[in-house]
């Protein structure tokens, strides 16, 4: 029990702190009472950030007595599907998805050099030439069968079978996406059939981030699945006050990105009434108005659809329809976007996707695993494309347009959806994965997924330093 500034000094000495002279001089104005939670918060504080001298500014910034730094938090929706929606129907629709898809990533391989050589693959097939050639199109087949790759390509002109006999090429062969774009290096083979001798991806150059100009920070949250039995109510709203709280990170966010089942919804999975404590949407959305209207308003919260979430459950999704709570339209600090959605927050450009597409790759693509979401969302920036694979679990809408290619190159790379927190950092692309605010269901743990609930991603958006802050566990 801390009785007085020498106990709390005799605290904080035990725990291998200094404290300077001017802060004990703050602490002898503090009431009694507040010293204790003051000082161990402090040093809890300080024990993080493996500092152990006790300042003035430290105590000045938890008591709320500095002045407030002016921070940078403008911010622009650059993105957002929500207004572009236009679904064509049926087997047309699917024709003007993929052409899209071929037309856009086409035009962003044709910055390399050997996309100049590119041939129609119609031109290719008859060839008897034994030169290399380039052709390029959406990978339609793909087989391992030994150490022997079989790929298939498809262009706006036609289809060819191509083979992977290279060992070094072998791995990126058996890593292809179905249906994502590639470009081939092909020669034909004496007997037939064309052999491949190197295969190159859109991929991402290497890229210089934009940065803030001020240590503003956005605080990245995904899967609430608020109106289940497991979301973590308690935690999370102890994440939330903290964000009121004196704390140096707290003062400095101004941004909130919530990337998706921000509900757990209704009828997403069978039986699924047995695990909520809201039943029916809007019910759950005032419960998430009410949650999120906690947050400071000097904070501005951009908020986008999961698989959970009401409106549409093809990709991409519209935001989440102002008609189940016209509140979360309402607020002023918050912005309604859809999925995939790209804002610039002080000029740092973060791509926002729930990351549904995320299931399919772990499934069909050796090396890759649950427990590693940066890395499958790094092969998506590889494949300039959130959602490649066509026709498994993850719906696709026939647009006009194909939405999910990844257009111009992200700063931040934000997704969620296995409810596993991951960090990367890929060709200067940072790569996170905001984990969950649901504890493990049932169904999780009979699929062997073990969730990282609790914890909350923090980015400092001048340094790009990365802060993940856990309210879950009790230390
Ligand atoms: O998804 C949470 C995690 O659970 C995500 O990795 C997908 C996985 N999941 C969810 N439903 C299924 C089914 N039916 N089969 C396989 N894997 C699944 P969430 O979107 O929060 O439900
Ligand atoms: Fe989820
Ligand atoms: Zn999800």
């Amino acid at each position: 029990m801390i009785r007085d500034v020498s106990s709390a000094l005799d605290f904080a000495l035990n725990k291998g702190f200094q404290i300077h002279p001017n802060a004990l001089r703050i602490l002898e104005q503090i009431d009694v009472k507040e010293l204790e939670k003051i000082i161990k918060q402090v040093v809890r504080e300080k024990e993080r950030q493996k500092l152990f001298l006790i300042s003035q500014q430290d105590l000045e910034v938890f008591l709320g007595i500095a002045e407030d730094e002016i921070l940078d938090d403008f911010h622009e929706i650059l993105f957002d599907p929500t207004t572009k929606i236009a679904t064509a129907e049926g087997v047309d629709g699917f024709t003007a998805l993929f052409s899209s898809r071929y037309a856009k990533l086409k035009k962003i391989i044709s910055n390399r050099p050997e996309s100049k050589m590119l041939k129609s693959i119609s031109s290719v097939i008859s060839t008897k030439s034994k030169e290399e050639i380039y052709v390029c199109g959406l990978v339609t087949d793909r087989k391992t069968d030994r150490n022997i790759t079989k790929i298939t390509i498809d262009d706006i002109t036609g289809s060819i079978e191509t083979i992977v006999i290279d060992e070094d090429l072998q791995s990126v062969a058996s890593s292809l996406l179905m249906d994502q774009f590639i470009m081939e290096k092909i020669v034909a083979a004496k007997n037939g059939g064309f052999i491949v001798k190197d295969i190159i991806l859109p991929d991402i150059p290497d890229h210089l981030p934009n940065r803030s100009k001020t240590e503003t920070y956005a605080l990245f949250l995904s899967d609430l699945h608020i109106g289940s039995k497991y979301f973590m109510e308690k935690e999370f709203l102890e994440m939330i006050s903290w964000l009121s709280s004196p704390d140096p990170i707290a003062r400095r966010v101004r941004f909130v990105v919530l990337g998706g089942d921000v509900v757990d919804g209704i009828g997403i999975y069978p039986n699924q009434d047995k695990e909520l404590v809201a039943l029916d949407t809007s019910a759950q959305l005032q419960m998430v108005f009410d949650i999120l209207d906690k947050i400071p308003k000097h904070i501005k919260v951009f908020i986008a659809p999961g698989n959970h979430d009401p409106g549409r459950r093809a990709l991409p999704q519209p935001a989440i329809p102002a008609k189940y709570n016209p509140n979360l339209w309402g607020r002023k600090n918050f912005f309604m976007i859809g999925n995939p959605a790209m804002v610039s927050l002080n000029g740092v450009k973060v791509l926002i996707f729930h990351g549904q597409s995320i299931d399919d790759i772990v499934k069909t693509t050796p090396g890759l695993s649950y427990d590693k979401p940066a890395k499958v969302m790094q092969y998506l920036l590889r494949a300039r494309h959130m959602s490649p694979i066509y026709g498994s679990q993850t719906p696709i809408a026939p647009e006009l347009e194909d939405l999910m290619v990844i257009d111009e190159v992200p700063d931040i790379f934000h997704g969620g959806h296995v409810h596993v927190i991951d960090l990367d950092l890929y060709r200067g692309v940072l790569i996170l994965n905001s984990g969950a605010w649901q504890a493990q269901t049932p169904f999780q743990t009979s699929v062997g997924i073990t969730p990282t609930p609790g914890m909350a991603v923090l980015v400092n958006l001048k340094t790009f330093k990365v802060y993940t802050k856990d309210f879950a566990s009790k230390n």
